[in-house]
C-alpha cells in the first residue's frame, strides 16, 4: 500500500496504532481501503474511502447527506429500542480535527467509517431468503427516511435515475463515437432504441405527480447490503453516496436488477443471466413487508415495470461508457462495459418474458 494512503489514514481519529492499510471491496466508482489498528490487545478496523470527484462533483454535499441520514436512522432505531444499532447504520469516523472528511492536497476527498465486524456481502443473491432480507433492509431504510426533517437532501448527482436523460447521453455518445466503437455495438444501440418509449415511463409518472418524490438510496444493489456472517440476516445498508431525493421504484428496480438473478452484472455467460421467480418472490415480499405502510397504489402497480426500466437504464449507461472510452466505471478488460451492457440487456429480455408471472405474484402481496 502506498505510503500516501497510510498517511491519510493517520489524519482520522482512529484508535490505536495503524498496522495495515489494504485495498478493499468491489465498488465501480470510489477507492476503498481496510485500515487495521491495534489498541492494546484488541484489533479495530476501519473503512477508508477516497470519493471519486469526477463522479461526485460536490463531495461536501455527499458527506452532509450521509451525516444527516446516519444520525437520523441511528436516532429512530434507538428510539424504537432496536438492539445493536452500531451495526445497523454506518458511523463516520471524524478527522483528528473533528471534520467529517479530509480534503487532500490534490483536492481529493477522503472519509472513514467504522468497519462493521462479522459481516459479509453478496455480489448476487443465491437464495430467496437473501433476496427477502436485502429487500426488507432497503424498504426499512426508505421508511426510516420518511421522517427525515426538512430540508430535502442535496441532489449530489442531478437527474441520477432520469432514464430519458441517460438515453440522450447515449445518443450523444453515438453521434460523437470518439473511440470508433459504434460499429461493434450496432445491435445494442438498436435494442436500446426499440425500448426508448417505455424507458420514460417512471419519469413521466413522476412529472405528472403520480409518483411521489421520496428520500431513497439510489444504488440499491445487493452488494450494498451487509449480512451478518453467522445468521445471514441483512443488518445494514451501505454505500450512502447517492442517497437523495428519488423514487421508491428506483430502488425497487435496482433490486430486481441485482437480487433476482443468480449471475452478477459482470457475468459473460449470458445463458446464466436469467431471472429466478423464487428470488423475485423473496425480494418482492421482503420489500413490501417493510414498505407497505407508505407505498401508494401507483407505486405498487409499477413495481414490475421498475425492474425492467432500471435494468434497461443500467445497460444504456454501460453502453454509453463503452462508447466514450470507459471513463466512468472502473473496468478490468477492454470490453468490460460492453459485456456488462449485454448482460443487462439479456436480463431485460428475461424480465419481459416473465412479466406476467411477476405481476401475478405482486398482486398477492
Ligand atoms: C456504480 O460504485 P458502485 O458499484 O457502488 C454506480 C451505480 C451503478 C453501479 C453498477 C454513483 O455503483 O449507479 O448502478 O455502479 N454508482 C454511481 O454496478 O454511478
Ligand atoms: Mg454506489
Amino acid at each position: 500500500m502506498s505510503a500516501d494512503v497510510q498517511t491519510i489514514a493517520k489524519i482520522f481519529a482512529v484508535g490505536g496504532t495503524i498496522e495495515s492499510v489494504v485495498d478493499f471491496g468491489s465498488g465501480n466508482i470510489n477507492d476503498s481501503y481496510l485500515v487495521t489498528c491495534h489498541q492494546g490487545l484488541s484489533t479495530v478496523r476501519y473503512l477508508l474511502q477516497r470519493i471519486n470527484d469526477l463522479v461526485f462533483r460536490k463531495p461536501v454535499e455527499v458527506m452532509e447527506n450521509i451525516t444527516r441520514v446516519t444520525q437520523h436512522t441511528t436516532a429512530v432505531l434507538c428510539n424504537r429500542g432496536v438492539s445493536g444499532v452500531e451495526r445497523r447504520t454506518l458511523t463516520i469516523v471524524p478527522t483528528r480535527e473533528g471534520r467529517e472528511f479530509y480534503n487532500g492536497p490534490d483536492e481529493a476527498c477522503w472519509r472513514m467509517y467504522h468497519y462493521i465486524e462479522g459481516t459479509r456481502t453478496h455480489e448476487n443473491a443465491t437464495t430467496p431468503h437473501q433476496a427477502h432480507q436485502a429487500a426488507q433492509a432497503i424498504g426499512l431504510l426508505q421508511s426510516l427516511l420518511i421522517s427525515l426533517p426538512e430540508p430535502p437532501l442535496h441532489e449530489t448527482i442531478p437527474h441520477f435515475h432520469d432514464t430519458p436523460l441517460r438515453y440522450r447521453q447515449l445518443e450523444e455518445a453515438v453521434q460523437k463515437d470518439p473511440c470508433n466503437r459504434l460499429e461493434q455495438v450496432k445491435q445494442e444501440v438498436d435494442f436500446a432504441d426499440s425500448n426508448r418509449e417505455f424507458a420514460g415511463l417512471l419519469q413521466d409518472l413522476r412529472a405528472r405527480g403520480k409518483l411521489p418524490l421520496r428520500t431513497v438510496h439510489n444504488d440499491a444493489k445487493i452488494s450494498n447490503v451487509l449480512f451478518d456472517g453467522d445468521t445471514d440476516q441483512a443488518i445494514c445498508v451501505v454505500d450512502l453516496d447517492t442517497i437523495m431525493p428519488g423514487l421508491a421504484l428506483d430502488d425497487f428496480g435496482d433490486m430486481v436488477r441485482t437480487m433476482d438473478v443468480t449471475a452478477s452484472e459482470d457475468e459473460t455467460d449470458l445463458s446464466r443471466v436469467e431471472i429466478s421467480l423464487s428470488l423475485f418472490e423473496g425480494l418482492a415480499s421482503g420489500y413490501v413487508s417493510a414498505a407497505e405502510s407508505f407505498l401508494t397504489p401507483c407505486e405498487r402497480e409499477h413495481l414490475v415495470a421498475s425492474g425492467q426500466i432500471l435494468t434497461l437504464e443500467q445497460g444504456v449507461r454501460f453502453l454509453t461508457d463503452f462508447l466514450l472510452g470507459d471513463t466512468y466505471y472502473k473496468t478490468s478488460s477492454p470490453n468490460h462495459n460492453l459485456d456488462r451492457c449485454r448482460n443487462q440487456f439479456k436480463l431485460l429480455r428475461s424480465l419481459m418474458e416473465n412479466e406476467s408471472a411477476m405481476r401475478r405474484f405482486v398482486e398477492t402481496l
